[in-house]
This record gives structure tokens, C-alpha cells and sequence, in this order.
């Protein structure tokens, strides 16, 4: 049996339906990047997971595409206020992707093409919490939002989402990335906000 709400408007405009601190909802989809918007062809494209012992695992693009997909629904926060509810995507979550990856590190840098970086705790990537995605919306990611492909955290501050995303660098000590380089909080918890260091 169905249950139908009032206000019942034929697609789920939020996942939790809750606002972090500070945040203001918009419907839009802005455009954020630190720089210009990388090309990279399919045939060229690679995604690959280096851990602390220097192995290497790699992913062509018919090989990521070969990967079991999830089709999660979630609200993004960015740091410069906005919030999204809803946002629908489509990828590969990263437990799928750190399956057989063998590691004992705490810590990750992301990169991508176009050198932006990222860090995090590789806790945050696991358990149903993290994708790898190439849909939004039930198509193909643009390359303004990040494709082919990006990464997708949507319980942290949206910049810990890596556009273009490259690699994945399991570490052992903490190695901070762009925006946290330059005075971003080191985990960014939108709930906390946890803007800038010292929050
Ligand atoms: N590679 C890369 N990833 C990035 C950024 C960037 O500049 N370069 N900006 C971050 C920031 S600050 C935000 S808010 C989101 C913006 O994603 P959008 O442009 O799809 O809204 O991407 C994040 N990921
Ligand atoms: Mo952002």
C-alpha cells in the first residue's frame, strides 16, 4: 500500500529534508571549479587507487563502467551556503572500489585532472557513503559538474567532492589539499559547519 502526504509533489524534493547551520536552499545547480574545465576523452579517461604500500589499482573506462552501480539520492551542502536537496545521481560506490583494496591507512588525498586535491578520512569513504558517480539526473555528468566522472560525499561540504577525479592516494599521515591548504576546515562537516580551520 501506498501512503500519499498533502503536500505530495511526485518526487522526493529532499533526502532528509533538513538544513545544515547557515545553509539557504536553492534549486539552481551553480557552477563552482577553482580553474579552467578539463577535456578527458573516455578512451584516455583512468581512475586508479594507490595505497601507502605503493600498489596501484586501475580502472579504464569500460572497466569502471563494468562495475555494479548505485543510484543514490542525497542534499549537498557547499561551503559558500547554497544547499541542494534531492540531487540524484548514479555511480560506483566506493566500497565497491575499495573491495580488494588491501591498506592500513587512515587517510586520503583525492586528485584530479587539473590538479585540484582533496583530503579526508578514508572512514568517510566507506560504508554506503561515497560514490564514484558519471549520471546526474539521469544523464551523463557534464564536464562544468565534474565529467566524466566525480567523486560524491555528500555528508561533507561539497568542495570534498573532486570534479574529474583522477586518483586516490591511501595514506598513512594526513596530507591536506587545496582548499584546505588555504584555511578550509580539515574535515568539513556541514552539521558542525565546519567552514575554515579553527571551526
Ligand atoms: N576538481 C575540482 N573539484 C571540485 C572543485 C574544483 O574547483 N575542482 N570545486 C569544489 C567545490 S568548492 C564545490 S562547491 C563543488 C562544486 O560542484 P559543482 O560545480 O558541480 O556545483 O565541487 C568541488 N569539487
Ligand atoms: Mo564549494
Amino acid at each position: 500500500m501506498a501512503i500519499f502526504s498533502p503536500g505530495f509533489q511526485g518526487r522526493r524534493r529532499s533526502a532528509t529534508g533538513l538544513l545544515p547551520p547557515g545553509q539557504y536552499e536553492t534549486n539552481g545547480f551553480p557552477v563552482l571549479s577553482a580553474g579552467p574545465t578539463p577535456r578527458v576523452p573516455l578512451d584516455t579517461w583512468r581512475f586508479a587507487i594507490t595505497t601507502e604500500s605503493g600498489q596501484q589499482h586501475g580502472w579504464s573506462w569500460d572497466e569502471f563502467r563494468a562495475l555494479p552501480t548505485a543510484k543514490p539520492t542525497v542534499d549537498i551542502h557547499c561551503v559558500t551556503k547554497w544547499s541542494k536537496f534531492g540531487t540524484s545521481w548514479e555511480g560506483v560506490s566506493l566500497d565497491t572500489l575499495l573491495d580488494g583494496v588491501e591498506t592500513s591507512a587512515a587517510h586520503v588525498l583525492v586528485h584530479s585532472y587539473g590538479g585540484y586535491t582533496t583530503n579526508l578520512p578514508l572512514a568517510d569513504l566507506r560504508g554506503g557513503k561515497a560514490w564514484l558517480v558519471h549520471t546526474f539526473d539521469g544523464k551523463p555528468l557534464t564536464p562544468e559538474h565534474g565529467g566524466p566522472v566525480r567523486l560524491l560525499v555528500p555528508h561533507l561540504y561539497f568542495w570534498k567532492s573532486a570534479k574529474w577525479v583522477k586518483r586516490l592516494d591511501l595514506l598513512v599521515t594526513d596530507q591536506k589539499g587545496f582548499w584546505e591548504r588555504a584555511g578550509y576546515h580539515n574535515y568539513g562537516d556541514p552539521w558542525r559547519e565546519q567552514r575554515y580551520d579553527g571551526d
